[in-house]
């Protein structure tokens, strides 16, 4: 049993507790992992305030993190103590249905068909104050160790430096996939982008890459236009200097409507925003962003009768245990610029203030270092 630090979310509503946690050591078929970078992602946030569906407490949030393998539990072949290694908040079990089907990335272990917020034997390998705490998206990465399945383990290239890699554990693997492998984005198509977090910035970056002629940005927070512009944004707009409805400015803006619509932010209205942006036959709106727990949509069925696609992505698509390390080996070839949405760095202990910066709306990333 290793005894480390963790920040632990004791109820809803309250900030993140500094604790010292025992984390036990992996069992048949696990990886415990020493955690080196973590970052610090809107859904963690959202979980804390009790946002996310079908999360017990209490529990360690976290699931963008990367680190080395401490040891492996019987029977692993895949990884060995040593092996840098990104935890998978969608895991690739490789054997259910989801898994064998190549067009999907959705395995069926993952939290939304199995969210029991626990290891698949329904234990925890953490406990604090002689209490059993529960995982986040089977990853926790907001501790100095975890534990989790090796078929949630993603191995890495050696030379990858983990406090910038780690936002290949969420952030750039949904957005850039949500454009490149949900969308499929075409070149010389037009693109429209709501909310410029972590994810959203990185949808802009996997549009341009896929060769968009017009990347339009959008956001009420005008602070996130210039990383936008520097990362491939080719126009950016605030739906707050507009008296008509952001849809209508962006079908104006470019005829009938984008090509391509993202919702990265989560809310109800922008995703039906989104959808009445692109255009009204062989437009494609992706929905990316998590919608807030019970959340219900009402949206007039003309805007998809008429041949409008809409579509949701997990993770951007990527088969994870497959993907991952191929988007760090391109990462460490300089293909993308990961690093830009980097702007905090803190240690674990001021996990607090990192969720702060970021609802302030003052911060893309914050990487926690251990
Ligand atoms: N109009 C325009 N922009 C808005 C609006 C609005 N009405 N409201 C908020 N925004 C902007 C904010 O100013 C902010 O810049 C942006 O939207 C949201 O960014 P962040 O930094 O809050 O969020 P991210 O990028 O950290 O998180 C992204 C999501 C909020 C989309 C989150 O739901 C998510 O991570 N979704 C991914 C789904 C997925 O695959 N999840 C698996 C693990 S997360
Ligand atoms: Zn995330
Ligand atoms: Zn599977």
């Amino acid at each position: 049993v290793i005894k480390c630090r963790a920040a632990v979310a004791w109820a809803v509503g309250k900030p993140l507790s500094i604790e010292e946690v025992e984390v036990a050591p992996p069992k048949a078929g696990e990886v415990r992992i020493k955690i080196v970078a973590s970052g610090i992602c809107r859904t963690d946030e959202n979980v804390m305030k009790g946002r996310f569906p079908n999360v017990d407490f209490p529990i360690i949030p976290g699931h963008e993190g990367a680190g080395i393998v401490e040891s492996i539990g019987e029977g692993v072949t895949t990884v060995q103590t040593g092996d840098k290694v990104i935890p998978l908040c969608v895991p690739q079990c490789g054997e259910c249905s989801f898994c064998l089907n190549p067009e999907s990335n959705y395995c069926l272990k993952c939290h939304f068909t199995e969210s029991q917020c626990l290891l698949p034997d329904k234990t925890s390998r953490f406990t604090c104050k002689g209490k059993q705490i529960h995982y986040f998206l089977g990853v926790s990465s907001f501790a100095e160790y975890t534990v989790i399945p090796e078929y949630a383990v993603a191995k890495i290239d050696a030379a990858a430096p983990l406090d910038k890699v780690c936002l290949v554990g969420c952030a750039f693997s949904t957005g850039y996939g949500a454009a490149i492998n949900t969308a499929k984005v075409k070149p010389g198509s037009t693109c429209a982008v709501f909310g410029l977090g972590g994810v959203g910035l990185s949808v802009v970056m996997g549009c341009k890459a896929a060769g968009a002629s017009r990347i339009i940005a959008v956001d009420i927070n005008k602070d996130k236009f210039a990383k936008a512009k520097e990362l491939g944004a080719t126009e950016c707009i605030n739906p707050q200097d507009f008296k008509k409805p952001i849809q209508e400015v962006l079908t104006e803006m470019t005829g009938h409507g984008v090509d391509y619509s993202f919702e990265v932010i989560g809310h109800a209205d922008t995703m039906v925003a989104a959808l009445a942006s692109c255009n009204m036959n062989t437009g494609v709106c992706i929905m990316v962003g998590d919608p807030h727990a019970g959340s219900v949509l009402s949206f007039d069925p003309m805007l998809v009768l008429c041949g409008r696609t809409w579509k949701g992505t997990m993770l951007g698509g990527w088969k994870t245990r497959d993907d991952i390390p191929k988007l760090v080996a391109i990462y460490l070839e300089k293909k993308f610029k990961l690093d830009l949405l980097i702007t905090h760095t803190l240690p674990i202990t001021k996990v607090n203030e990192g969720l702060e910066l970021l609802q302030a709306g003052k911060s893309i990333r914050t990487v926690l270092h251990f």
